[in-house]
């Protein structure tokens, strides 16, 4: 049994994440509960890292929680799911009125609200908090995107912002909103990040069927893209990944991996939010799909053999010239992916009345997380200027990209189609900045339809109101 309440902070959930994070806690100073169900992990944790910091153990949950100062704040880093549930369920009735549960777990926002709600009526906060740049992160300083409410972060904002990356001198963590803001954000993170994969996968396909390029030829120019305007974290390890040779066969590495991308399932919460919200995120959703279709197999299989040559055999006249519509094409989607997540973002925070300050938000992802790059400087800035910006996409330095890039964008797109390669994210992106400019666009043709076949009725555009055509009859038009 713990002799005394010395513990500013626990962390219960000691995998690779928690005992991480439980480390950066104490490298800063911070006196850090430690317990996990099996107290194995928690022994080893002190054995091993004990002299990084003061850490109390706790073999049982009691003794961990009987070693926190009040108010108590617990953070539970454990598989999302029920094994969170469970152990909301043991913590509970060992806490007091106004100590705080903090969920670092990958949980989904539904999940954290349905907590938070179920605490909150208990007397306990409930801060349902992401946690991006994976295990290095957790120890280094990631970027941490706290939700619940101002009363909690008040004891843990301080405790997180010191632990947390940080850039120009401000740390990447700020109070995202009240309940399930902070994983909701998190969840968006994620969806941005299979986008920017997924399109960086896609420029790196271009350039290798364009150029008949090796991947090692290929790295050098991701390697030079990172020193301009696409600078981030996911192009330096794309040269890095493209850069590495198979040590058990002497090939490139990308060459002996197989081509099936895992999916953990957060691209796929963002896409099922967004078709709630109905914000059109088309590059997270393509990316999503993209890592579907790696997956089917036999009908890939199947496929290959039915339509052996479907494109033309590409020809790059200028090297140089190919190189550079490929990174402005890309440059230019990916703005559009991240002008649709932040479009997302808006969205929840108006649905469940969050209030999140989206030029924060892109502050808090310029360092510890995986999508860390110099352009989300651009994005606060745009948001700092015009918080109700109606897209990303017309701020003038996000403008003044993509308008440069578009003859680049439509060659690169259209030569292809032209032979085969398929760009699902480069093509639906440079789709939806088509649609968004469009002075007219044909979903007139789809009012018109739905009244024919269902009565739906049509808006008018020289007339308010709604209106009805007797389609079966003798097409008489009336109002609504
Ligand atoms: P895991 O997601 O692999 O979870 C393992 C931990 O959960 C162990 O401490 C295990 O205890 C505990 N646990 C389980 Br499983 N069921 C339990 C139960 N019923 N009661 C109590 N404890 C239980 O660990 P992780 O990879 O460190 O990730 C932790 C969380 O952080 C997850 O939600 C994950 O999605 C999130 N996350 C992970 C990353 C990453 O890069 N890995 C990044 C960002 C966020 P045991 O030792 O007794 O089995």
């Amino acid at each position: 049994m713990a002799e005394q309440a010395t513990a500013q902070i626990g962390v219960t959930g000691l995998a690779v994440m928690g005992r991480n994070l439980a480390r950066n806690l104490a490298r800063n100073g911070f006196t850090v509960a430690v317990h996990n169900r099996t107290p194995a992990r928690t022994r080893s944790l002190v054995a091993e890292h004990g002299d990084e910091g003061t850490f109390v153990p706790g073999e049982t949950m009691a003794d961990f929680v009987a070693s926190l100062e009040r108010p108590r704040a617990v953070i539970v880093m454990v598989k999302a799911g029920a094994p969170t549930d469970a152990v909301i369920d043991e913590l509970v009735p060992l806490l007091e009125e106004g100590d705080i549960i903090v969920d670092c777990g990958n949980a989904h926002f539904a999940d954290t609200r349905r907590r938070e709600e179920a605490l909150r009526a208990q007397g306990l906060h409930f801060s349902g908090t992401g946690v991006s740049g994976g295990e290095e992160g957790a120890l280094l300083g990631p970027s941490i995107m706290p939700g619940g409410s101002a009363e909690s972060y008040a004891k843990l904002g301080p405790m997180f912002e010191k632990i947390a990356a940080h850039v120009d001198g401000v740390p990447c963590c700020t109070h995202v909103g009240p309940d399930g803001a902070g994983h909701f954000v998190k969840m968006v993170h994620n969806g941005i990040e299979y986008a920017d994969m997924q399109l960086i996968a896609e420029a790196y396909d271009l350039l290798r069927a364009g150029l008949d390029a090796t991947p090692a030829e290929i790295a050098e120019i991701f390697r030079d893209w990172n020193n301009g305007e696409l600078e981030s974290f996911l192009i330096e390890i794309t040269a890095d990944v493209l850069a590495h040779t198979d040590a058990a066969t002497g090939r490139s590495f990308v060459d002996i991996v197989q081509d099936r991308a895992e999916q953990k399932g957060t691209g796929r919460w963002t896409v099922q939010s967004a078709l709630d919200l109905g914000i059109p995120i088309t590059g997270i959703a393509e990316a999503t799909f993209a890592r579907s279709l790696s997956g089917h197999v036999d009908q890939r299989e199947a496929a290959r053999r039915a339509f052996p040559d479907a494109g033309e055999k590409w020809q790059v006249a200028d090297r140089d010239a190919f190189v550079e519509d490929v990174r402005r094409a890309l440059l230019a989607s990916k703005i559009v992916a991240y002008a649709q997540g932040f479009d997302h973002i808006r969205a929840g925070s108006k649905e469940y009345a969050w209030d999140i300050d989206l030029g924060g938000t892109a502050t808090i992802w310029r360092g510890g997380c995986i999508i860390r790059a110099r352009f989300l400087n651009r994005i606060r800035e745009a948001y700092d200027e015009q918080p109700d910006l109606p897209t990303l996409l017309v701020a003038p330095y996000f403008a003044e990209a993509v308008g440069a890039g578009v003859p680049s964008w439509r060659r690169v797109v259209a030569d292809a189609a032209r032979a085969g390669v398929p760009t699902p994210a480069f093509s639906s992106s440079l789709a939806y900045f088509d649609a968004l400019r469009a002075e007219r666009l044909p979903a007139a043709l789809i009012q018109g339809l739905r009244d024919n076949f269902g009565a739906h009725t049509y808006q008018r555009v020289d007339r308010a109101g709604s209106f009805h055509t007797t389609w079966a009859g003798d097409r008489t038009e009336s109002p609504a």
